[in-house]
């Protein structure tokens, strides 16, 4: 008797991908968005296939998940923001916040959503993590959703 192993492959193929994106911290955030559209492309995605949603900070981002996800018109979609701890506790209520939204939207649609929301205790960690020496976590998220979509697919 086989074993039946599921593993996504990483091809954009038909793939509809939406991406939500907050504009606070939009120096970095708008790497995250290239990083983001440079890896779908890159997985044989069209550019045609993909909308871009910019939203005013990282709290206002479930939201749009939300409706989007519930809309049929997406096989996936990639949540990008930053998130920059200052000198208040902002920070802590927005990442909580943004993290546990999109989480609950993904479990509660079955949608694949990747996660690409930097929390970061500095701008220099931020930077980064947006095109520079961690890498681009947008691209990580698109690769991340791209096997989430066929992952989920295969399972039925
Ligand atoms: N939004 C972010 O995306 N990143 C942040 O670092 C941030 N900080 O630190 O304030 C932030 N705040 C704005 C927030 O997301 C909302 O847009 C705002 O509170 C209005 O609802």
């Amino acid at each position: 008797m086989e074993i039946r192993n599921i593993e996504g492959k990483l091809d954009a193929g038909t793939a509809r991908v939406g991406i939500v994106v907050a504009r606070f911290n939009s120096f970095i955030t708008e790497r995250l968005v290239e990083g983001a559209i440079d890896c779908i492309l890159r997985h044989g995605g069209a550019a045609e296939r993909i909308t871009v949603v910019r939203v005013p900070g990282s709290w206002e981002i479930p939201i749009v998940v939300q409706k989007m996800a519930g809309s049929g018109a997406y096989d996936g979609i990639v949540a990008l923001g930053a998130v920059i701890r200052g000198s208040t506790p902002h920070f802590d209520y927005v990442a909580a916040e943004v993290s546990k939204g999109v989480a609950t939207v993904g479990l509660q649609t079955g949608l694949p959503i990747s996660f690409g929301v930097l929390t970061t205790d500095t701008i220099e960690q931020a930077v980064e993590r947006a095109g520079t020496k961690a890498g681009n976590k947008g691209w990580d998220a698109a690769l991340g959703l791209l096997e989430m979509i066929d992952v989920l697919s295969q399972i039925g």
